[in-house]
């Protein structure tokens, strides 16, 4: 190639790159807090497997609400509900990934891609029955005797917060939400969500939470721009 090709080449690149990043680059980013008392959660007994016992040196308490400090909710699923423009986003192969160690489920919820791979682990060396209740995907019903330490499965069509639970530890669930696009989040530790990568448009962001009703608002992002949204969850009938 010569170089006045090369020139048109990279210029052509060049522009390209400038479109990707001005098309797509619009952020949300927040928070999501708990607005009352922290809830006791019960201690889960399990004792009926001692091999799930060996893997806990205190107490284990249930996952369906997890504060920090300043009551920071943790594993809330954030998505974008409404206004995502409506064609094929690529499939990611890296996989989610979800563990079953010490007879709990991690995560608790998680988001997964149409297509994308699911990774179950089993490194508890004992068995686990993974048996997900999802209505619009085909049920499954997997048994992990304590040899099989891993498998993989994928989802093909849209579902929102179904179950995945253990039949043999009744306190193992995991809620899985299966999207068409990427423009999700689960939020960390410190209560705190990002969706970037997105184009102008105005959307509805949904956070969810197991036990709780979900809450919804509606954003408008210029190109580039980046918008907080915080979400705030309180006990029913306090709202
Ligand atoms: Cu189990």
């Amino acid at each position: 190639m010569n170089t006045k090709k090369l020139v048109k080449v990279g210029v052509f690149l060049g522009l390209q790159l400038i479109f990707i990043s001005t098309a797509f680059s619009a952020s949300i980013t927040g928070q999501v807090i708990y607005d009352g008392k922290k809830p006791k959660l019960r201690p889960i007994k399990m004792d009926a497997d001692p091999i799930c016992l060996t893997h806990h040196s205190g107490e284990v308490v249930g996952q369906s609400i997890t504060l920090g400090e300043n009551n920071e909710m943790a594993n809330v699923f954030i998505h974008i509900a409404e206004g995502v423009p409506n064609k094929d986003y690529p499939t990611p192969t890296e996989p989610v990934v979800l563990d079953q160690k010490g007879c709990m489920y991690d995560p608790p919820i998680f988001g997964i891609q149409v297509g994308q791979p699911l990774k179950i682990l089993n490194p508890d060396g004992t068995l686990h029955n993974v048996h997900c209740l999802s209505k619009k995907n085909p049920e499954f019903n997997l048994a992990m005797p304590k040899f099989r330490k891993e498998t993989t499965k994928t989802f093909k069509e849209e579902e929102f917060m179904f179950q995945i639970k253990c039949d043999v530890h009744p306190w193992m669930v995991t809620y899985g939400n299966v999207l068409k696009h990427p423009f999700y989040n689960v939020t960390g530790d410190d209560g705190k969500f990002t969706i970037d990568n997105l184009p102008a448009g105005t959307y509805v962001i949904e956070a969810v939470q197991q036990r709780l009703d979900p809450k919804r608002v509606s954003v408008t992002l210029a190109e580039g721009e980046t918008k907080e949204v915080n979400f705030s969850f309180s006990r029913p009938g306090k709202k």
